[in-house]
């Protein structure tokens, strides 16, 4: 005899091996899927809530893990689903299995597409997002597409380099910057969105955290808006994207691109940020906006320090649990540049293998700058996972 191991860490390694000894594709799925190890955090947890919880997942086969306020519960999928099960066969308190229920049934989810004002974006394969920043000071575009015929040969180069959507941006986020006032946010931004819309085919995303921009750019022919607040800086954005019925990409960050830096603190950069973003999503589902029109990112280089982007880019499934597509943006970003020495101006090799990091940990979409680089990088990566 001789032992071979499956790739764990791979779902489709169990199924395949399953299926190549001669069991239906079918059960051969569903045994691989049910056999996937979880380990899931329960927080805040009520005192009164451990005993049970240590007990029915004792009963239930999964393993448990508590301290003061948290649990960890370490299982299969279809030992934890048994844990989670309400009604009359409940085993937990009515509170602790709907919401782990509620999560368990967002993981299985596995958006394939994402719902725009004016479409449905495919997301099989990657999708390249294009960066056009309209701003005199965006840390490594600034400048170059600040005039509309320039941003239009900008949009259309990038859709030649394989972009599928643009992302219009007249604000600089960079660490410390100051935000240009709405007028002239405003006068950057709409006549670039209304000639990127009507003349290049592609979808267009407004980066914005101001209602006011993000109306008018849907007005103008935009379908998503991309705000790195995740609708928190302005309380009428969820609304504007509520009436638009809008593609939204909801960021993580703390505080504002002036403060952020500060607020790089954290004891577990990973389950933090999926924790803050959840927040935000759940928010956002309350107010009304469409779960197929939300994509989830955990804000790279926003409020967090290089060791912190590779935390959440090596989790980055604390995030892809949540049952929605995954963007990011490491494009020319501090942490790449501290791990490979290279100055912003050379970072677009760095970019793609960040890309490529993502992809196989679960993102979908990719915020660049040099689309023709990551493409090429997240084609491999495609090719592997059998897109
Ligand atoms: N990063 C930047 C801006 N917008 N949006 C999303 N969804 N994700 C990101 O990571 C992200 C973003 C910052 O990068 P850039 O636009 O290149 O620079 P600047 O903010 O200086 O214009």
């Amino acid at each position: 005899m001789r032992v071979t191991a499956l790739a764990g860490d791979v779902p489709a390694a169990l199924a395949t091996a399953l299926a190549a000894r001669g069991l239906d594709a079918v059960h051969a799925e569903a045994l691989a899927a049910g056999g996937a190890q979880v380990a899931l955090l329960l927080e805040p947890l009520d005192e009164a809530d451990t005993g049970p919880l240590v007990r029915e997942a004792a009963a239930a086969g999964v393993d448990c893990h508590t301290g003061d306020g948290w649990a960890v519960v370490v299982g299969t999928l279809a030992r934890l689903g048994g844990l989670a099960r309400s009604g009359a066969s409940a085993r937990l308190p009515e509170r602790l299995s709907a919401e782990l229920g509620r999560f368990l049934a967002d993981r299985q989810e596995r958006p394939e597409a994402w719902r725009t004002a004016r479409r449905t974006i495919a997301l099989e394969r990657s999708c390249l997002v294009g960066i056009l920043n309209v701003t005199p000071d965006s840390f490594s575009d600034g400048g170059r597409h600040f005039a509309p015929g320039d941003a239009l040969a900008g949009g259309r180069a990038l859709r030649e380099a394989g972009a599928a959507i643009l992302d219009v941006g007249g604000e600089s986020t960079r660490p410390g910057s100051a935000a240009p006032d709405e007028a002239e946010e405003l006068r950057r931004v709409v006549p670039v969105v209304r000639a990127l819309a009507g003349e290049v085919g592609l979808p267009v995303s407004v980066d914005t955290r101001r209602s006011g921009v993000a109306a008018a750019a849907l007005e103008a022919g935009a379908e998503i808006v991309n705000d790195v607040s995740g609708l928190a800086h302005d309380p009428r954005m969820t609304e504007v994207v509520c009436a638009a019925g809008a593609g939204v990409v909801i960021m993580h960050m703390r505080g504002d691109p002036a403060t952020m830096d500060a607020r790089a603190t954290y004891a577990d950069a990973a389950t933090e940020v999926a924790a803050e973003l959840a927040e935000r999503r759940d928010r956002a589902l309350e107010a009304g906006i469409a779960r197929e029109a939300i994509v989830l990112d955990p804000g790279l280089g926003f409020a967090k320090r290089p060791e912190h982007n590779f935390a959440v880019l090596d989790r980055l499934a604390s995030i892809t649990a949540l049952g929605h597509p995954v963007m990011v943006g490491p494009s020319r970003k501090r942490f790449l540049g501290a791990a490979t020495g290279a100055p912003v101006e050379r970072r677009d090799a760095a970019t793609a293998a960040a890309c490529v990091a993502a992809r196989i940990r679960g993102a979908r979409l990719f915020r660049v700058h040099d689309v023709a680089a990551a493409r090429e990088a997240l084609a491999v990566a495609d090719a592997m996972l059998g897109a």
